[in-house]
């Protein structure tokens, strides 16, 4: 049964997925603008900064599009078919759940914040008036 129960969830994904990503074009917000200066230091913070992600995950959706409202390059990287960077949430975070914003800090230490709504406030409070 759970075999059955997997390959169902498999081919709703896989018909979904057209959808989810079309959808996401479709409603992708424009970004702010900014002064080049004012953007080169937004390029510069978020260069510690990487997305660990699924392409066709409705909440690493939500959280892509809060990325592109706030006109930021963070490095996106798909924890589902990439093994490295697979293995890199599960031993960093502990969990293999997406999405999951990977936070290097200043002293060297690493921050893996999970849960797209606690995401979207991290980058709304760390950018939405930059
Ligand atoms: N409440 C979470 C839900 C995230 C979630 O369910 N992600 C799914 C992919 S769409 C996942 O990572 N599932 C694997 C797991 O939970 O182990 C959020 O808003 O981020």
């Amino acid at each position: 049964m759970r075999p059955l129960i997997r390959l169902f969830f498999r081919g709703l994904r896989q018909v979904l997925a057209p959808i989810v990503l079309i959808s996401e074009k479709l409603s992708t917000p424009k970004s702010v603008e900014r002064s080049p200066e004012a953007q080169a230091e937004i390029d510069r913070a978020c260069e510690g900064l990487a997305l660990y992600q699924f392409r066709t995950c409705p909440f690493c959706v939500k959280v892509r599009k809060e990325i592109a409202r706030l006109g930021l390059p963070i490095e996106v990287r798909d924890a589902q078919l990439n093994p490295d960077h697979r293995r890199e949430l599960a031993e960093g975070g502990g969990r293999v759940k997406v999405p999951c914003l990977r936070i290097a800090q200043d002293d060297g230490g690493v921050e893996w914040l999970y849960e797209s709504d606690d995401i979207n406030a991290w980058l709304q409070r760390r950018f939405a008036t930059a």
